[in-house]
């Protein structure tokens, strides 16, 4: 068999991924989604045709995704997930022993379900009791919650189709109501690189809303570029920060205190494409 995934990113550039196995395809009443085995990064999750996360690198993107604001939180107890149908993040949540319950809103059931089956190390975190699994559009679950969060956190896929509306800022205005007075929320942002508009609106859109704005960024191998950003709304902790007296959870691969903190320098042009639209505005 020499099946091929061709990744296109822009109009000049695709990434073509040789496939050792083509495990499952199916059309959902969202998107086109598949199984597929790669050669060197293991199953992979298949969105309308764009890698989500690989067996081999996802801790990296659902370490930095979720410990950052874990982290610059004192005590987490309620996390709102958006998005996250493979899990990754919600297992990451579960590592804290202070998470009560940890909410996740994917649109699309046939993601947790077919992650359930064909990544069950992504998708550990579903049968945890603190886990509540709704199955939703999270531009209407953040209208009427099940409750207040101390911690948001938005993986959503790219600003295309049903995703566009999780970049803006109406919607960030929607999860900033629904949290606590000293609330954190992070929404993974694309590649300041080859995505910059985008990149550069997250932050744009959150400054509008939280009194603190900030982006860092990570490198995920298999995201275009390899530099991924994320963007994150604090009502009161300073989010480059861990906070006081904070230990870091077991099993992690990726995060670490040190790295949390030299992810939010920014390389020269990345920083003044921020500032230069902030001044803008
Ligand atoms: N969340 C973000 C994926 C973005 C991928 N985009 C791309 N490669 N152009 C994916 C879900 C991981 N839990």
């Amino acid at each position: 068999m020499d099946a091929w995934l061709h990744e296109g990113h822009t109009k000049g550039y695709t990434v073509s991924w040789r496939l050792r196995d083509v495990i499952h395809v199916e059309k959902t009443p969202y998107q086109e989604l598949a199984i597929v085995d790669t050669y060197e990064w293991g199953k992979a999750l298949v969105l309308d045709g764009c890698i989500q996360t690989t067996e081999v690198d996802e801790f990296i993107y659902h370490e930095m995704i979720t410990h950052v604001a874990m982290m610059a939180h004192p005590e987490p107890k309620r996390v709102l997930i958006i998005g996250g149908g493979d899990g990754g993040v919600l297992r990451e949540v579960l590592r804290y022993d202070s998470v009560v319950a940890a909410d996740l809103v994917e649109i699309d059931a046939r993601v947790v379900e077919n992650c359930q089956i064909y990544l069950p190390e992504i998708a550990c975190g579903f049968s945890d009791s603190r886990a509540n699994i709704i199955i939703e559009d999270g531009l209407q679950y953040v209208k009427k919650p099940e409750r207040k969060y101390d911690v948001v956190i938005v993986d959503s896929s790219d600003p295309v189709g049903p995703a566009v509306e999780l970049f803006g800022a109406a919607f960030y205005q929607d999860v900033c109501a629904i949290m606590e007075e000293d609330g954190i929320m992070v929404a993974q942002a694309e590649s300041p690189l080859f995505f910059r508009d985008t990149f550069v609106q997250v932050f744009l859109n959150m400054r509008q809303v939280f009194p603190i704005a900030r982006v860092y960024l990570t490198s995920v191998p298999t995201y275009v570029s390899g530099y991924w950003a994320f963007g994150v709304g604090s009502k009161k902790y300073r989010p480059e920060e861990v906070a006081e007296g904070r230990r870091t959870v077991g099993g992690l691969k990726w995060y670490t205190p040190d790295l949390h903190r030299a992810a939010f320098v920014l390389p020269r042009s990345v920083k003044e494409s921020l500032e230069t639209a902030a001044e803008a505005r």
